[in-house]
C-alpha cells in the first residue's frame, strides 16, 4: 500500500497525486521552460538587436538550432504541463482556499505561474499553426508573458527546492505505478517530438505528420511561408531594377547586370523560420558584399533591404556588417539548380547564415546603405 502524504489524502485517492510524481514533473518542466526562455530570448534579440550589439553570422546553423529547440522543446512540454495540473490539482481545491497571509501569497504566485505556462503554450501553438484567433500581437504577448511566467518559476524553484530534493533524494516504498505514469507521460512528449521533430531535422521529415510545414514539400522542393499572392505579388515587370541607394554610388540594376556584372557563387544555407521549421537548400547568387562594395558602402554601414510587398510585417530587414561581410550571405537569383520561384522571392531575395527567417527578405527591389 503507497502512503501518501497528509496533505494529499482524501477523496483523491489515486497515488500519483503526489509529491513524488509532481517534483519529478517539476524538475523536467523547470528545464524545458528554462530553455524556451533562454532560447526564446535569442530569437527575440535576434530579430530585435540592440543598438550596441551585433550578431555573428556564424554558426550558420545557430538560429536553426535555437528555434528548433524552442518550437519542438515547447511542444513536448504540453503533455509535461498536462500531467503535472492533473498530479497537484486536488492541492488546488483543498479547503480553506487561504490559511495565512505567506499562503495566500503563495497560492497567487501559483496561480500566475499556471496561467502564464497555460498562456505560453497555448499562443506559442497557435502560432505555429498560423491560427491567430487572439486581440493581442503575439510577438509583443509571449515574449512579455516570459518574464511573468520565468519570474514566477524562479520564486516557485526557490519555494520547492528543499522539499524535492528530499523527495528525490529518498527511496520509495512502492515506485512502480509513479514510475509507470511518468514513462506515459515522457512517452507522450516523445510522441509530440517525433511526430513534429521531422520538420526540421530532415531525416524525420516523413514522420512530421504534426508540423504545418516539412522540408523538401514545395515550390523548388522547399516550403514557402508567405506565397507571392498572399503578398500581393503577381507579376515582375521588365523594367524592375535593384536600386543601391546611399553609398559613394547610386546603382540601378537590371536582372541581366546581376547575372552579369558580379560573380555568382552558390551556397548551402537554411531557411529557418521562426515557427519552428527549417530546410536546408542550394542557392545561386550575388554576395551582397560584391554588391554593397560596388555601391561604395562604408565597411561599417549598416544596409536596409527593401522587399517590393507593399504592406505586411516582413516588408524590410537590416542586414549589420557581420552578416554582409560573410561571404556566404547572398542576394539569391536560383534555388535548388533553377531561377528563384515568384513564392521564394523572383527576381531576387536575401539569404544569409544564422538569421531568422522573417529577416530572410523575398522579392528585393532596394537597398539602402546607412
Ligand atoms: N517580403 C517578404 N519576405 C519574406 C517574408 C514576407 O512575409 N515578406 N516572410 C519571411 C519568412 S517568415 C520566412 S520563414 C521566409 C521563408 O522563405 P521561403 O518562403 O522562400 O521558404 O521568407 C521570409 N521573407
Ligand atoms: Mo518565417
Amino acid at each position: 500500500m503507497v502512503r501518501r502524504p497528509e496533505s494529499l489524502t482524501g477523496r483523491f485517492t489515486s497515488p500519483l497525486h503526489d509529491e513524488r510524481v509532481a517534483a519529478w514533473l517539476g524538475i523536467a518542466l523547470g528545464l524545458s521552460f528554462g530553455t524556451a526562455f533562454v532560447t526564446g530570448l535569442i530569437s527575440h534579440f535576434m530579430q530585435h538587436p540592440p543598438d550596441w550589439w551585433q550578431w555573428p553570422s556564424r554558426p550558420v546553423g545557430f538560429y536553426r538550432v535555437t528555434q528548433g529547440l524552442h518550437v519542438i522543446g515547447g511542444l513536448a512540454t504540453v503533455p509535461l504541463l498536462l500531467a503535472k495540473l492533473w498530479t497537484v490539482y486536488p492541492k488546488l481545491l483543498r479547503w480553506p482556499p487561504v490559511r495565512s497571509a505567506g499562503h495566500a501569497i503563495e497560492r497567487a504566485l501559483i496561480l500566475v505561474l499556471v496561467g502564464a505556462s497555460l498562456f505560453q503554450l497555448a499562443t506559442g501553438l497557435f502560432n505555429i499553426a498560423y491560427w491567430y484567433p487572439f486581440p493581442f500581437f503575439f510577438p509583443t504577448a509571449h515574449y512579455w508573458t516570459a518574464y511573468i511566467l520565468i519570474g514566477a518559476l524562479v520564486i516557485h524553484i526557490a519555494n520547492e527546492w528543499a522539499k524535492v530534493r528530499r523527495t528525490v533524494m529518498t527511496r520509495p516504498e512502492d515506485g512502480v505505478g509513479r514510475r509507470r505514469f511518468l514513462l506515459t507521460v515522457a512517452a507522450a512528449g516523445g510522441a509530440v517530438t517525433v511526430t513534429t521533430v521531422g520538420e526540421t531535422f530532415s531525416p524525420l521529415a516523413r514522420l512530421a505528420v504534426l508540423a504545418p510545414r516539412r522540408p523538401g514539400v514545395g515550390p523548388q522542393a522547399l516550403p514557402v511561408n508567405k506565397t507571392a499572392q498572399a503578398a500581393g505579388i503577381t507579376r515582375v515587370a521588365p523594367s524592375w531594377r535593384l536600386h543601391v541607394l546611399g553609398g559613394e554610388a547610386e546603382l540601378s540594376l537590371s536582372l541581366q547586370d546581376l547575372h552579369t556584372r558580379f560573380p555568382l557563387h552558390s551556397e548551402r544555407l537554411p531557411i529557418a523560420c521562426v515557427e519552428g521549421w527549417s530546410a536546408n537548400a542550394t542557392w545561386e547568387g550575388v554576395r551582397l558584399r560584391d554588391i554593397l562594395r560596388a555601391a561604395g558602402a562604408p565597411e561599417g554601414a549598416r544596409v536596409r533591404v527593401e522587399s517590393m510587398e507593399r504592406g505586411g510585417l516582413y516588408r524590410t530587414s537590416w542586414v549589420a556588417p557581420p552578416h554582409w561581410h560573410d561571404h556566404l550571405t547572398l542576394l539569391a537569383l536560383g534555388l535548388n539548380g533553377s531561377p528563384l520561384d515568384l513564392d521564394h522571392g523572383h527576381p531576387c531575395r536575401l539569404i544569409a547564415p544564422n538569421r531568422p527567417g522573417v529577416q530572410q527578405t523575398k522579392w528585393v527591389h532596394r537597398l539602402v546603405i546607412a
